[in-house]
């Protein structure tokens, strides 16, 4: 899902566009190429263009895990995930537009409720991700004209496969609020986990700030009026991995300058008038090393 629209739709007074706009910030990410000893897991490709994604790889999958490898251009997410029983791909395209760009709180809740996610990197991202079970899965992004055309696949039934290494963790608890890792190497491997025992979805962004930077002053930056350039407090370095559900998790590969990170999610709450979740408490600074 596109965070942009996320956030423009959350909240007008968000100071977005230089956040998550500012043109060196994805030239920073450069994810480690993947690791061949995870043999015995298969490699998806997902490549995003201008009207959404392609995959290959996804002939003969089982639920369990598969590295992810994204390709193509610009900061938009791809997002896989699947929908609960009689929730169709038509209702959920809707909802997505009525809920993130329109802000209407039932279509949020729908949205959280009915789609399973599972996650998802932008281009130039390299991780793993989980299929929990057997089903029909898709996979799309989230653009300026609303959701692109699902690349849909099944996957099998399951088989065991190893989790990979992990340098740090970074979980969505409730709250909501994040817990885990205060520090972690500058490169390596983090997991991204939703613990919320209550349906909602969670996406991850980490974005470096000057060290020293507290979470009010950038707080006080999304409360504040909307500015020309970038706040004061911000540093070009920064990744997101795309929404999971309650209880999922996936592995983000990372490669980026060490300092100190904001950790942020902008995912609406529909019980707030769809005030992003970074307002509500999840917003943490953390150490890259
Ligand atoms: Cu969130």
């Amino acid at each position: 899902m596109r965070i942009k629209m996320l956030v423009h739709a959350a909240v007008a007074v968000l100071c977005t566009t230089a956040l998550v706009a500012a043109p060196s910030v994805t030239a920073t990410a450069n994810p480690r190429p993947v690791q061949h000893s995870r043999a015995a897991v298969p490699t998806i490709t997902a490549h995003i263009t201008r009207t959404g994604v392609r995959l290959t790889g996804v002939d003969g999958l089982h639920a369990g895990r598969a590295e992810l490898v994204v390709t193509g251009k610009g900061d938009t997410t791809v997002s896989f995930g699947t929908l609960r029983r009689g929730y169709s791909w038509t209702s959920f395209s809707h909802d997505l537009v009525a809920g993130f760009v329109k802000n209407k709180a039932t279509a949020i809740k729908r949205i959280y409720a009915k789609t399973d996610a599972i996650g998802g990197l932008a281009p130039g991202g390299t991780g793993t991700i989980v299929f929990p079970h057997p089903g029909k899965y898709f996979a799309f992004t989230f653009g300026e004209k609303g959701p692109s055309k699902p690349a849909e696949f099944v996957v099998g039934a399951r088989r065991r496969s190893r989790a990979p290494h992990v340098d740090g963790r970074i979980v969505a608890a409730d709250g909501p609020g994040w817990r885990g890792s205060s520090t972690m190497p500058a490169k390596g491997t983090f997991l991204f986990k939703n613990a919320a025992t209550t349906k909602v979805l969670h996406f991850v962004e980490l974005q470096r700030v000057k060290e020293g930077t507290t979470v009010q002053e950038v707080l006080a930056t999304f409360q504040g009026p909307e500015t020309q350039g970038p706040p004061p407090w911000f540093m070009p370095g920064s990744m997101q991995a795309d929404v999971i559900s309650q209880r999922r998790s996936m592995t983000v590969d990372y490669d980026l300058p060490p300092g100190q990170y904001v950790v942020l999610c902008f995912m609406p709450d529909p019980k707030m008038g769809g005030m992003p979740h970074a307002l509500m408490g999840m917003i943490e600074m953390i150490h890259l090393t």
